[in-house]
């Protein structure tokens, strides 16, 4: 049931990002033959929709994450900025705002979410998990007994919330909130993917919780995008703290 439930809701989300960032349709024809004149009177207008397609343009990221050694660096997480600005209005991102407790281990170790995201923090262990975040703006601590599905948390400030345990202290996991509608994550491979970036200049970041920098996270080389861009970024991560 709650397995059907999530799947529906990333259905909604996946077609409502279609919706939103999807191709835009071509023009059709119009209903009847236009007059010379009549098109001469919307011309400009043509020429402004044609503008405007052409600067709706998106273009995808692709970012190679790579450590010192050379090996794919996963759950390092890329935040494009087109403009250098934030997204105003609603984020939405195709994956479950959800932190599960199993086999003693935070899943996903790092989450990204939108700021004022509700995240869930289903405890799918027979034991009982006491999670909390410490993290400035977004403190919480939820005592969760076995097989506890429902219990969410709003984190509403950008950075980020590091979660542990207070039963279980190798319990690590971190939620990235951000202000921007283009985040991914980096898999297995090392790769982070984000689609539909609006074409033209950007400032784009990579992030990871033990990465060597400021705040944990370095800016990209990448200043624009148009088509299909790829960067290869090599960070420098230091080993994980004794919690
Ligand atoms: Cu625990």
């Amino acid at each position: 049931m709650e397995r059907k439930t999530l799947q529906n809701l990333e259905h909604d989300n996946l077609s409502q990002l279609f919706i939103v960032q999807g191709p835009r349709r071509p023009l059709t024809g119009t209903s009847r033959q236009l007059g010379y004149a009549e098109i001469m009177k919307i011309a400009p207008l043509l020429f402004l929709v044609a503008m405007f397609a052409g600067s709706a343009q998106a273009a995808d990221l692709t970012v190679s994450v790579r450590g010192a050694d050379g090996k794919p660096v996963p759950d390092a997480v890329v935040t494009v900025y087109p403009n250098g600005q934030p997204t105003k209005g609603p984020i939405k991102f195709d994956w479950p705002y959800r932190v599960a407790q199993q086999n003693i281990q935070f899943n996903p170790f790092v989450l990204i979410v939108p700021a004022g995201a509700e995240v869930s923090f289903p405890n799918l262990d027979k034991v009982r998990h006491h999670v909390y975040s410490f993290s400035a703006g977004n403190k919480f601590e939820l005592k969760l007994y076995g097989r506890e599905e429902n219990r969410t948390v709003q984190l509403n400030a950008v950075g980020v919330a590091a979660i542990g345990c207070n039963i279980h202290d190798q319990m690590v996991g971190f939620i990235k909130v951000v202000d921007t509608a283009y985040a991914a994550k980096s898999d297995a491979n090392g790769n982070a993917v984000i689609h539909g970036i609006p074409d033209g200049p950007v400032v784009a970041k990579v992030w990871h919780p033990y990465l060597r920098a400021l705040k944990n996270e370095k800016t990209l080389n990448t200043a624009s995008v148009h088509g299909a861009a790829r960067e290869t970024t090599t960070v420098e991560l230091r080993a994980p703290s004794p919690h």
